[in-house]
């Protein structure tokens, strides 16, 4: 047994061996993030590599491929996924962790099919990128250079035979057999770069008698003066033994329990309250309190091991209840139905490891900044890493989780069905402490696609075929998935397949959520969304272009025309910029130039997502969730998003963060009636003005109207009514536009335009504006400046930019 007095010589000499993180649990931890090397092996040179990484950003370091997004470049770069790569890095073990009972090499994640071997011996074969892994060394390891290796096998080839000997083709092709991000393989929005690596931290660890395998924070009571919580402490002993196992809150001991421990897996729990409980809200609706919660496991004085989490106290059901509609699909947050407004994430770059931690906070407080507070961590990506999750926890953004699967049919034999069961069992024990964590979902989009696909006639599958392939789909979505999210999260509701009913079936308008992609997909005008509105809009979207700054980091400058080979490479979508065309044409007249076509492309997709989150928040609380597709990007290109792969905001997020504000005015035509909704979120009833003007394009005021209003918490209800030509008071429709303004005793509240005449009939007059920028006394330097336009007329949608 270890004394206290080991652990200052042995924290010193590990800091001075390599980058370690040592923990204040005593359980030594060396990150073995130096010295590595990668080589081709066909090739056989070694080259150093990053670790975390993967091979294509390994390649382009090492300057032996150009930028995988810069041109075409993607194409000529495909032989990689093709061929086996191999790291290897050699390390030092201090004697400390020798002298441990037990070490093991953790690796957060292998992407994907990979043999390791610590000093030529074989110690793990990986085969899912989405796990975890915990290797024993100890009998391997030495005190001077191991040698860790770790060979990834082409993950194209890997599933060659096995995909021969499936008795028939599945939906999606190969890639449903690996266990690995599917946009890996090309997406309608991504490109095709499916890589290899170490994708997430490996660490050696030591440890002694007994180590926390698992710290979860199980909430039993939420009550006005208290909060009733249990620590549920899974712990791994090496042998019988006894321990104290202590929760501490702000550093403090707050309860404890003296355990007895068998060996291997044990499980214990300790109670304890937190009173005057502040809860955890969603972004808009209060602060998203935060507690710090650690456990430790102690002998005598010894801390062998400590476990750290940040909690939340609040509750979050997903309330499906029949009603006149259909079925309610809507979240209720600490006793309110919150309506959830956000966008479907996907990964934010195709080479994840080089997503650095200042990315994840801007795009998580962009969101925030926009008034989202949910998030969809859709099912083509990844599980997300710890530090999303934690943003997410700390800008009040709730999470609807997929598991990772999408839009194709998956294997159901044993050996796949045991492979996720580990990976969903990981995830959800990662996962569930956060109280951002709203909803676990099985897929995206499979059960939409087997039943209004085609896949069955596509496939000319036969009828068993097609019970076998739906059985495997049952077992998976609707037995193994619920099953583990039942015991190992049973307070976290689970969904099977997001939409639940696809577009086409009638029933998707009004049960469960719905993907609409009525407008994009199948042409219809953005006006449709004002019909198409269901209970829960998980998914709908316009593309849009990236900004001019962005599209010229990897279009050369003869290249920048739509039609380019460059900008092709850059538009995934089959049809995208036919689509956009022929919407563009609808609202708009010709741009005159590329950068005009850019920036208008930006406008359409912006107008047409303003158009449907209003549509939804109006339908309150009918309707109680609008969640775009897709807020970010995995490169530059042509896409649905909203802020594009360099992080630059597109109209579509200027646009959102106005319809999304707490408090909406919402001017709508409808059947030749000029409705204005206010649309409430706040908890609280609040004393409003509502001001109305026809103006038209040089700034004259038509007519005017004021009224007061007092607008009840968490509604939506129109506010004022009258016929649209009532309304025009015999102005020419091209010519004038309805500006509603709504005030709060804070000022203006919301603001919104409507115009009688899509954009390529207005009258505008032709503008001059002027503007000046300063920067504000004492600030000089500090990259803040003040702008200010002036202009006689109407000049309509302004973007500001700045270089850099
Ligand atoms: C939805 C998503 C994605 C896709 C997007 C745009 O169906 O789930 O699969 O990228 O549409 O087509």
């Amino acid at each position: 047994m270890n004394r206290p007095a080991l652990l200052v010589p042995l924290l010193v000499s590990i800091a001075l061996l390599a980058s370690s993180c040592n923990e204040p649990s005593g359980r030594p931890t060396l990150l073995l993030d130096r010295g590595w090397e990668f080589r081709w092996v066909s090739e056989g040179k070694w080259r150093p590599a990053s670790v975390p990484g993967c091979v294509h950003t390994d390649l382009l370091a090492a300057g032996i491929i150009g930028d995988p997004f810069f041109g075409t470049n993607e194409s000529g770069l495909q032989w990689i996924e093709n061929v086996d790569w191999e790291y290897r890095t050699v390390f030092d073990a201090p004697p400390e962790f020798l002298a441990r009972e037990r070490v093991e090499i953790e690796f957060e994640g292998l992407d994907t099919y990979a043999d390791v071997y610590l000093n030529g011996v074989l110690v793990l074969r990986a085969d899912n990128m989405f796990r975890e892994w915990r290797v024993p060394c100890k009998r391997i390891l030495r005190e001077r250079g191991n040698e860790l290796r770790v060979y990834f096998h082409s993950p194209v080839a890997a599933v060659e035979p096995a995909w021969d000997a499936l008795g028939c083709e599945l939906p999606g092709g190969p890639r449903v057999l690996t266990r690995k991000a599917a946009y890996h393989y090309g997406w309608d929005w991504a490109p095709r770069f499916v890589t290899s690596g170490i994708w997430r931290p490996v660490r050696l660890r030591a440890w002694n008698a007994a180590r926390i395998a698992d710290f979860r924070i199980v909430q039993k009571s939420l009550g006005e003066k208290t909060a009733e919580l249990a620590a549920v402490f899974e712990v791994e002993a090496s042998a019988p033994g006894k321990a104290f196992l202590s929760v501490r809150r702000d550093g403090r001991i707050v309860a404890s329990v003296f355990a007895i421990l068998a060996p291997g897996t044990n499980v214990a729990t300790v109670d304890f309250t937190i009173p005057e409980p502040r809860l955890w809200w969603p972004n808009g609706l209060g602060a998203s309190e935060l507690y710090d919660v650690s456990g430790e496991i102690r002998s005598g004085d010894l801390i062998l091991d400590v476990a750290e989490k940040r909690i939340g106290l609040r509750t979050v059901e997903l309330v499906r209840e029949r009603d006149e509609a259909g079925e309610s699909f809507y979240f209720r947050v600490n006793g309110v139905p919150v309506f959830m407004k956000g966008a479907n994430f996907v990964p934010m770059d195709s080479f994840i490891p080089r997503v650095t931690d200042d990315h994840y906070e801007s795009l998580v407080a962009a969101a925030a900044g926009a008034g989202m507070n949910m998030l969809r961590v859709w099912g083509g990506g990844v599980y997300e890493s710890e530090l999303f999750y934690d943003l997410c926890d700390e800008y009040g953004i709730l999470v609807w989780q997929d598991f990772m699967f999408a839009c194709a049919m998956y294997p159901g034999d044993e050996a796949f069905l045991a492979n996720v069961r580990e990976e969903a069992a990981g995830v959800v024990r990662r996962l569930r402490n956060h109280p951002c964590l709203a909803l676990w979902c099985g897929n995206n989009e499979i059960d939409e696609g087997w039943h209004r696909w085609g896949w069955q006639r596509q496939y000319g599958y036969s009828a068993a075929d097609s019970a076998r392939i739906w059985e495997d789909y049952v077992r998976l979505f609707h037995e193994l998935l619920p099953g583990v999210v039942a015991e190992l999260d049973p307070e976290t509701a689970y969904w099977p397949s997001s939409p639940r009913h696809g577009r086409g079936d009638p029933r998707s308008l009004t049960e469960g959520d719905s993907h609409y992609w009525g407008v994009w997909h199948d042409g219809e005008p953005f006006e449709a969304f004002l019909e198409k509105v269901p209970q829960f809009m998980s998914e709908f979207g316009f593309q849009s272009f990236p900004s001019m700054a962005t599209i010229e980091g990897f279009a050369p400058p003869e290249a920048r025309r739509i039609d380019s080979p460059e900008m092709l490479a850059h538009q995934k979508h089959p049809r995208g910029n036919e689509i956009i065309d022929r919407y563009l044409k609808m609202y708009y007249r010709e741009p005159r130039d590329f950068e005009s076509f850019v920036y208008v492309s930006q406008l359409l997709q912006a107008e047409g997502m303003k158009t449907a989150i209003e549509a939804h928040r109006r339908a309150k609380p009918r309707c109680m969730g609008s969640l775009f597709w897709q807020l970010d990007d995995c490169w530059p290109a042509a896409s649905w998003s909203s802020i594009d792969y360099e992080g630059e905001p597109k109209a579509l997020l200027y646009f959102a963060a106005d319809a999304f504000s707490e408090a909406l005015v919402s001017p709508v035509i409808e059947n030749d009636t000029v409705r204005v909704y206010v649309v409430s979120d706040r908890q609280e009833a609040f004393d409003a003005r509502l001001s109305l003007r026809l103006l038209d394009f040089r700034g004259n005021v038509v007519w005017e109207s004021s009224r007061r209003l007092n607008i009840r918490e968490n509604s939506s209800r129109p506010v004022f009514a009258d016929g649209l030509s009532r309304v025009l008071a015999g102005e020419n429709p091209r010519r004038v536009v309805l500006s509603a303004e709504l005030f709060g005793a804070e000022g203006v509240v919301s603001r919104n335009l409507l115009y009688f005449a899509p954009p390529r009939e207005l009258d505008l007059p032709k503008t001059q504006f002027v503007w000046t920028g300063i920067e504000p006394a004492g600030r000089s330097g500090t990259g803040v400046m003040i702008v200010s336009f002036q202009s006689d007329v109407l000049v309509k949608n302004v973007c500001l930019s700045a270089p850099g």
